[in-house]
C-alpha cells in the first residue's frame, strides 16, 4: 500500500515496482503523484495497479532528466553561522525562518514547469505560475533565500455602523500584516546581517507557500494553506533574497499534514466548493476570495450563494474549522469601528485620497487600502443578510 507520509524511511521505497527503483526516483514520483492526482488516489497504488502509469512514467524520467533534486535529506547541521543566527533571531521574536541556497532555485523552477504543464491548472494559476511570479534571480548577488513565517491573529473584528444598527464583520488572518509583516521583518534580518556586510531584500514575487514547503518551514492542509507549527495555518510568509552564504542540504518534500488523512472539514466548509474531493490542488477560480479582493467591477458570480459571504475580503471557513488551527485562535481583540458616516463613506466607492485623514489611517492599519474599490459591493452583500439594504 502506498503511503504518502506515513513511509518513515524513503530508502525502502517498494511500494513503486516499475521504473522508479532507487531513492531518489521514488521520492520524486511520491511528490509528482500527489501532484498530479491528489492524495485520493492513494488506495489505486497497490500490486502495481498505477492510475495512468504512463503519464506518471513518463513526467518523473522527464523530470529526473531535468532536475537531480537534492531529495528528503535534512538540512545539513554545519550551516554557516549566520544562517543560524538568522534562525535564532526570527525564533526569539517570535517568528520562524528556513533559509535554502540560492542554487535550489534551479528546482523551483523545475516544479513551476512540472505544475504548469500538469494539465490541472486553470488560467488564473497558469498566469500565476507563468507570468506573475518571477523565477529570474535579481542582478545582485543572491547566495540564499530566507522564507520567513510570523504569526498573524485567527480574524480580526471590525465593527459597521449603518442604520442605527450595529454590524460585527471580519477580516481574516495575514491580511492586516500582509504588507506590514515583510517590511518589519526586512528591516530585523538586515538589523541582525548588515554588521556583518551582508544584505537581505523582499522578494515578492515568488511563490511563498510554496517555498515554506519545501524548506521545510510548513507543511500543507487539505485546505492548500501552509501549517506552520506554532502558528497553524495563521502565518503570513514572506521571502528574502540574501547574499549570506547557505549550506546545500535537502528540500523537502510537498506533504500534507498527518490530520487530513481522517479530516474533510475544511472540504465540507468551504461555500464555493473550492476544496475539490477528488484532487489535491484548489479551483482559485472558485475560491470566495478570488470573487472578493477583485476590484468592484466585477459582481459575484450568480452561483455563488449569499449565505457564502463571510468576511470584509476573503474567506474563514477552511481555516476556522479545521481542529488542527483550533488552539491557534487569537482574534485580535483590539476592534475596529467605522461610524455611520464612514460606512457610508466607505460603501460610496471614494478613492484613498477622498477619504477623511481618519478614515484614511483606519483603512491603512487594516491594510484595506487595496480592497477599497472592492468594499462596496462586498459590504453591501454582508449588510443584505442581516436585512439592512446599503
Ligand atoms: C494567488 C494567491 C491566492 C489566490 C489563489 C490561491 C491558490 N491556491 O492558488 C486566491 C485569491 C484564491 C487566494 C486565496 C487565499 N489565500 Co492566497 N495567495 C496567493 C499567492 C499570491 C500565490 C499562491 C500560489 O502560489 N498559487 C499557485 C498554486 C498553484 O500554488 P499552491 O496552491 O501552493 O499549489 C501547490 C499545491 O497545490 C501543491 N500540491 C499539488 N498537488 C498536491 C498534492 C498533495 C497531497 C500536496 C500535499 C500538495 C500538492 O503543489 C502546488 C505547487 O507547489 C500567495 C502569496 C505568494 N506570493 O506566494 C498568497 C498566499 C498563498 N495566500 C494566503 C492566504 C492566507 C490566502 C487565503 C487563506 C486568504 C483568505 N483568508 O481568504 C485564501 C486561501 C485559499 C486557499 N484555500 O488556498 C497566504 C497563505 C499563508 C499560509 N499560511 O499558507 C499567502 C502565502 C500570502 C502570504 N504572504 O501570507 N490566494
Ligand atoms: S480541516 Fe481537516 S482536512 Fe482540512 S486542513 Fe484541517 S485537518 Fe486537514
Ligand atoms: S478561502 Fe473560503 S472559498 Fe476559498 S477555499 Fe477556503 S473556504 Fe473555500
Amino acid at each position: 500500500m502506498y503511503e504518502y507520509l506515513s513511509v518513515p524511511d524513503f530508502s525502502c521505497p517498494g511500494y513503486l515496482r516499475y521504473d522508479i527503483q532507487d531513492f531518489v526516483h521514488a521520492v520524486i514520483a511520491r511528490y509528482y503523484f500527489n501532484l498530479y492526482f491528489g492524495q485520493e488516489v492513494q488506495g489505486h497504488i497497490t500490486g502495481g495497479n498505477i492510475v495512468n502509469k504512463p503519464l506518471l512514467i513518463y513526467n518523473v524520467h522527464e523530470i529526473i532528466q531535468k532536475t537531480k533534486p537534492p531529495g528528503h535529506r535534512k538540512i545539513s547541521q554545519k550551516e554557516p553561522n549566520m544562517v543560524q543566527q538568522i534562525k535564532n533571531e526570527m525564533q526569539r521574536l517570535g517568528y520562524k525562518a528556513e533559509v535554502i541556497p540560492a542554487s535550489y532555485f534551479e528546482y523551483i523552477r523545475q516544479d513551476a514547469k512540472a505544475l504548469s504543464e500538469c494539465g490541472f491548472l486553470n488560467k488564473y494559476q497558469e498566469r500565476l505560475v507563468g507570468n506573475v511570479f518571477n523565477f529570474t534571480l535579481p542582478d545582485t548577488e543572491v547566495r540564499s533565500i530566507i522564507i520567513v513565517a510570523s504569526p498573524s491573529p485567527s480574524t480580526v473584528m471590525i465593527k459597521f455602523y449603518l442604520k442605527g444598527k450595529r454590524i460585527p464583520l471580519r477580516i481574516p488572518s495575514t491580511y492586516v500584516d500582509y504588507n506590514s509583516a515583510p517590511v518589519a521583518m526586512e528591516k530585523c534580518l538586515n538589523d541582525l546581517v548588515n554588521p556583518a556586510g551582508y544584505h537581505v531584500t523582499s522578494a515578492q514575487k515568488l511563490p511563498k507557500k510554496w517555498l515554506a514547503v519545501r524548506s521545510g518551514l510548513g507543511i500543507y492542509g487539505r485546505n492548500n494553506i501552509c501549517y506552520v507549527d506554532g502558528f497553524g495555518s495563521f502565518a503570513t510568509i514572506s521571502a528574502f533574497y540574501s547574499d549570506i552564504p547557505c549550506a546545500e542540504g535537502g528540500l523537502r518534500e510537498i506533504r500534507q499534514m498527518e490530520e487530513c488523512r481522517t479530516c474533510k472539514a475544511c472540504l465540507n466548509n468551504c461555500p464555493t466548493a473550492a476544496i475539490r474531493p477528488d484532487r489535491f490542488l484548489v479551483d482559485a477560480e472558485r475560491c470566495l476570495t478570488y470573487f472578493n479582493e477583485a476590484d468592484g467591477g466585477h459582481d459575484f458570480p450568480e452561483w455563488v450563494d449569499g449565505s457564502a459571504h463571510n468576511s470584509v475580503v476573503g474567506c474563514t471557513r477552511c481555516q476556522l474549522i479545521c481542529p488542527v488551527n483550533r488552539k491557534y485562535i487569537n482574534d485580535r481583540s483590539e476592534t475596529f469601528e467605522f461610524s455611520e458616516e464612514e460606512t457610508g463613506i466607505l460603501l460610496s466607492g471614494g478613492t484613498f485620497e477622498q477619504l477623511p485623514e481618519e478614515l484614511a489611517q483606519k483603512i491603512d492599519k487594516l491594510n484595506l487600502r487595496d480592497y477599497l474599490s472592492a468594499l462596496p459591493r462586498n459590504l453591501k452583500v454582508l449588510f443584505s443578510r442581516e436585512d439592512i439594504t446599503a
